[in-house]
Formats: C-alpha cells, structure tokens, sequence
C-alpha cells in the first residue's frame, strides 16, 4: 500500500510540474487571460454541484493581495479515502491531473471551462490554494503550495452545513505581467453564468479595499428569456414576450430564446456548455435552419406573401436578438479559436426541438406572427432595393470605383505583413501622427467627427458614411460576402484615440464596426488600440512617462529627491510629433493591445448600454470606465 501510493505520489508531482513547466498548453496564457481563467475553472466546478441539484448559491470573492475565494452550498466535495491511492478524494480533485475533469465514469461535467482542466492545474499554477469542505457534520481543510501538498486533510470539528470553499493565490512566478483581477471582466462573465444556468445565484464581491467592497448578484429564473431581454433594454421590441424553447433528446439538453426589436442588426449568442461558441456550429446552424424554415411556411400558410415575394435566411435576422445555449455530454470544439460546436447531430436536435417550439408559438400568437413577417419583408424589400441599385450602376460591391476624398496617408512599404495603419482620431492628432511616423510602414488615417452608430444602421446605410468607407477601402478586403483576408494592406491595424471618455466612446464604436462587419480581422489578430501615456513626469533633461495612475506612484517614487513637473496629458493633441512617436507610435517603446473577439463582442455589448435610454448605467460605465483600454487584453 505505501509503495503504491509513493509511486502514484511521484506521478502526480511529475503531472502537476509539467503544468507548471508549460502553463500555456493547460490554461492558454500566463497573461491576464489566463489568469481570470483559474477562476473559471474552480467556479466551473461548483456550477456542475448546481447543476446536478445540490446547489443553489455560489460565490466569487476578490479578496485583499488579489486572493480569489469561490465558495459554494453543495454537497463538499467527497473526502472519503480513495482505495488504491490510499488519499482523500479531495486531495485527488486538486493533485491528479484529470483528463476530462471527470471525477469518476459515473458523472460528467456540464460546464467544464474552454480548456476543461480542473482544479488541479489551478492549484499547480497557484503560489497556495486551501479548500475547505463542509460535509458529514464536519470541517475539512487542506492547503497545497505551488501544487504539492503543505498539510494533509485535516478534520476540525463539527459543522451544521454542508458545502465547499476554494481559496487561491496566483503564482506570480508564473503569472509574471500581473496577478491583479479586473472586477469587471468577473462580474461580467458571473452575469453572464447567472442568466446561462437558471435559478443559480451566483454572487461576486470584490473586498481589496477595505474602504470600497463592490458587490453585485445575479439570480435569474426566466434564464435566457432574462438575457435576451436585457439585451433588447432600451429597445422597442415587436411583442413583449420573449418566445423560449427547452427540450432534451439523447442526453442533449437544448435552449432557446428569441425576441425581435425594430431595428436592423443581428444579435445571436450561442453556448455549448456554457462556452461562447464564436464561431457559431452546429447548435447555431440548427437553430438558423429552424427559424427560417417555421417563418417561411407561417408565411406562405397564412398568405401573408403578395406576388413574387419571398423571406430569406437573410431576411429573418434583421432586428433578431437569440441565445441559443445547448449543454452537450461530449462537446467537440473546433475551429480558429475552438469556439465552434462540431458535434453533427446537436443540428437536427436544435433544429427540430426550436422548430416545434417556434409553430407553436405562431400558432398560438397570430398578432406576434404578423409582425414578424411583416418585419422580413421589408428587409427583404430593402435587400431587393439594394441589390437592383447595384445593379443599376453596374458595380460589384458599393465600394467598387469609388474614389473617395480620404485623408489616408499611406506608408511607402506594400509588405502587408509589415505595414500599419493608425486610426487617429482628430484632424490635430492626425497631424501629429502624419508627421510623427515612420511613413515606410506606417500609414495614418485621421478620423473627422463621429463615426456613425453601425448598430442602428442596415449595412446598405453604414456604407454612405464617409469615414466608415474611407477606413474599409484604406484596409482593402471589401466587406460582407466579398470580404477577402489576403487583400487586406495592413496586418497591424490601430486604434488611436485619446484616453479619455470621448476617445473610448470612439475607440468602442470603432470596435463595434470591426466586430459586426469585419470579424475577421479580430479573429485574425489585425485589430489593435494603441495606448498613450496620461501622464509626462519631467525633471530638467529627464522625461518618464507614465501609462496608468500606478506607473505615475512609481515614477515618483523612483525619484524622490527630484522636483517632478507632472502633465497630465487630455489628448493626443497635446502631444509633439516627436512626443507622440516616441510614447505610442515607435515599436521599440510602445504597448499595443491586441483585441480579441471577446472584447469587441464586450465593446458591442457595452455600445448597446451605452447607446440606450437609461441614463444611470451610462453614468456608472463613464465613471468606472476611465480607463477602458485596460480592460482590453483580456
Ligand atoms: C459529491 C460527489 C462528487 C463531487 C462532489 C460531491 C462535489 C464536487 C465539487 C466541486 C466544487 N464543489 C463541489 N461540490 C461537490 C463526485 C461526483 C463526480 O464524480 O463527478
């Protein structure tokens, strides 16, 4: 039995090394990302405790130093002696690296993170993690220590609840860039669990500062129907109900929600076990095929279609808001990012479970039914509209032959891969920028005013923008069905704007605009924001500059014996070209954020906030949000 468990014992520390040796193959990144992923994976398994019925309340603590506390009212994880190891179930949860993140055969995990990995690699990328099991009328705790095992399952004493507590530090050896949380990129995706998996609780706080605790909880029975909602807020929707569907068929449980507002854009979210699925699949396919498959015979049975009328899959998305959210025993993810659901047969299941749902309620609510279709046939009149207008004038793309009265300064190098372009707003900062750069491979295109509100707008409409279609011909891969990756004239495409509210408004339309018509440059790692320093620090020749209010701290002090001229900088404009190329255009010296389709799709998300009727959401954003492209990197 001892030799056993010596044995296992050294698999277990050469499983947990390997995880501290190569984090990146277990968690994706050693940067911010990867860091508010360790929360995912330990919330993950308290959400399956929920799921399977033994919980209701889960919470999520930030406390001081950056620990990260998830506690939830489960059953406590099982802390009998496992037979062959000889050691407490739990023990084994947080040191064998599990596959699958499956416990035994018996259960599968539900939720299970992107990467799916389990506690155990967050207690190998942890400098120490202790749980805490409420069980059996008794208090269980263990600690480990970057991995291994500091006490063993020690039992306290009586306890009248039953439930587990995860409480964890960072590496900062292996998290080197920071061990620091974002409030908001947590609250956000808590949010987001609370709604995919309803009549959960789930609870977050954030008690760094004694001074300032946050707190927020989300409980929502309706689930989905509740998100489709919220993300209709603000909108005019053509009925107040929200059509829902939930089914099961071999083990695959399927949800969906849809509303229509009045407007034109297409908001559909798709989950496969509470992962955003990106890049849509099978789940998404279905549902598609159901919704225009139902509207078009509703159409047709009701004769509500005059002559040589038609709805299209096209036509049924205009002003759509949809989740579709499947949880799948055995997900298959694929694609670019492995946000796309491959599993084949979810199609049909989605498909005809949303489709029985969808007659029903048609046939149920006629009036609703109505204007549904009255709503695709006018975008199907609008679409016919257009393309006749393109054909009228011959051209293949609206963008064709246009020569436009664009300010772009082009760069002299046609190496796309090396070549960059500055979206700067402002005709000032542009200035600065024009003569600021190195004009071999970089290119500037100065914005004037307000880039037009992609969201309240057909594509037809987003096309007469003058700095909408300056930026699409300056970039070269036209756009919609003609959108060509190879043809774009840039791989380095940067936002520039000034780091104050207006800029980020600007910054998160522009994030919209790439993120609805040109996702692919996201997906493909073309779309940065740069970020200017706020601050200038000088002290005779000297000059610091200084990117956030801590870097400022740390300047001062760093030279504590020198008289400092601090400036804070409003904008761009303030700044000299040489100023400019040296704090945020020269590659040698500046930060970059690349932007990820999830923070586009946060930007989109938060636009919709922003752009809506209520009034304090909007003041809450500005005020916490003052600086927004820090949040971007995750
Ligand atoms: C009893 C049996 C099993 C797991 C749990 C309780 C349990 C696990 C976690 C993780 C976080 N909170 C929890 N609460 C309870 C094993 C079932 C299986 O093998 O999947």
């Amino acid at each position: 039995m001892q030799n056993n468990y010596d044995a296992s014992h050294i698999q277990i520390l050469e499983g947990l090394e390997a995880v501290r040796k190569r984090p990146g193959m277990y968690i994706g990144s050693t940067g911010p990302r990867g860091l508010h992923h360790l929360v995912w994976e330990i919330v993950d398994n308290s959400i399956d405790e929920a799921l399977a019925g033994y919980a209701d309340h889960i919470t999520v603590e930030i406390l001081p130093d950056d620990v990260i506390r998830v506690t939830d009212n489960g059953r406590g994880m099982p802390v009998d002696i496992h037979p062959k190891t000889g050691r407490p179930a739990v023990e084994t949860i947080f040191t064998v690296l599990h596959a699958g993140g499956k416990f035994d055969g018996s259960s599968y995990k539900v939720s299970g993170g992107l990467h799916g990995v389990g506690a155990s690699v967050v207690n190998a990328l942890s400098e120490w993690l202790e749980v805490t099991v409420h069980r059996n009328n008794k208090e269980y705790s263990q600690r480990y220590e970057r991995g291994k095992i500091a006490t063993d399952l020690f039992e306290h004493g009586e306890s009248n609840h039953t439930g587990s507590m995860v409480t964890f530090k960072a590496d900062p050896l292996i998290f080197t860039d920071t061990t620091v949380y974002d409030y908001e990129i947590l609250r956000a995706r808590v949010q987001q669990l609370a709604f995919l998996n309803k009549g959960i609780r789930i609870s977050i706080k954030d008690s760094r500062n004694p001074e300032k605790i946050i707190e927020n909880s989300y409980h929502y029975e309706g689930g989905i129907r509740e998100y489709v909602q919220f993300l209709n807020h603000g909108k005019k929707t053509l009925s107040d109900t929200v059509v829902y569907c939930e089914g099961e068929k071999n083990g695959i449980t399927v949800e969906v929600a849809i509303q229509y507002n009045e407007e034109y854009n297409t908001t559909i979210y798709s989950f496969a076990n509470n992962i955003n699925t990106h890049e849509g699949g099978t789940h998404e396919d279905g549902f598609r095929m159901a919704l225009t498959r139902c509207l078009k015979k509703y159409a047709e049975n009701e004769k509500l279609l005059k002559k040589d009328e038609e709805i299209s899959n096209e036509d049924v998305k205009e002003g759509l808001t949809a989740i579709v959210s499947i949880k799948h025993p055995d997900p298959q993810f694929e694609g670019q990012t492995k946000t796309k659901l491959g599993n084949t047969e979810v199609r049909a299941i989605v498909s005809q479970l949303f489709g029985e749902s969808l007659d029903r309620y048609l046939a149920e609510n006629p009036k609703d039914g109505k204007l549904i279709i009255e709503k695709c046939l006018l975008a199907s009149r609008a679409r016919i509209a257009a393309r006749k207008a393109r054909e009228a004038t011959r051209r293949k793309s609206p963008l064709d032959g246009l020569m436009l009265n664009s300010k772009l300064a082009d760069c002299r190098s046609k190496d796309a891969t090396k070549s960059e372009m500055y979206i700067v707003e402002g005709d000032s900062a542009g200035g600065s920028a024009k003569s600021g750069r190195n004009s071999e491979f970089q290119a500037i295109l100065p914005l004037r005013g307000k880039v037009l509100n992609v969201q309240k707008v057909r594509l037809e409409r987003a096309l007469s923008n003058n700095e909408i279609l300056s930026m699409i011909q300056a970039i070269g891969t036209g756009i919609g069905e003609e959108f060509d990756i190879t043809k774009a004239r840039y791989h380095k495409i940067v936002i520039m704007t000034d780091a104050d509210v207006d800029g980020e408004h600007i910054c998160i339309l522009l994030l919209t605009f790439f993120y609805r018509f040109m996702p692919e440059l996201i997906e493909n790692g073309y779309i940065y924001v740069a970020k200017p320093p706020l601050y200038k620090a000088q002290s005779g020749k000297m000059v610091k500059y200084a990117y956030s209010d801590s870097e400022l701290e740390g300047i001062k002090a760093d030279y504590p014996d020198k008289k400092l001229d601090i400036q804070r900088y409003k904008g761009l404009g303030e700044m000299d070209p040489a100023q400019l190329w040296e704090t945020t255009m020269d590659p040698a010296n500046r930060t970059l954020v690349q932007v990820h389709l999830e923070d586009a799709l946060v930007a989109d998300q938060t636009f919709e906030m922003l752009m809506g009727e209520e009034v304090e959401p909007r003041k809450k954003f500005i005020q916490d949000n003052a600086h927004y492209a820090n949040n971007l990197d995750i």
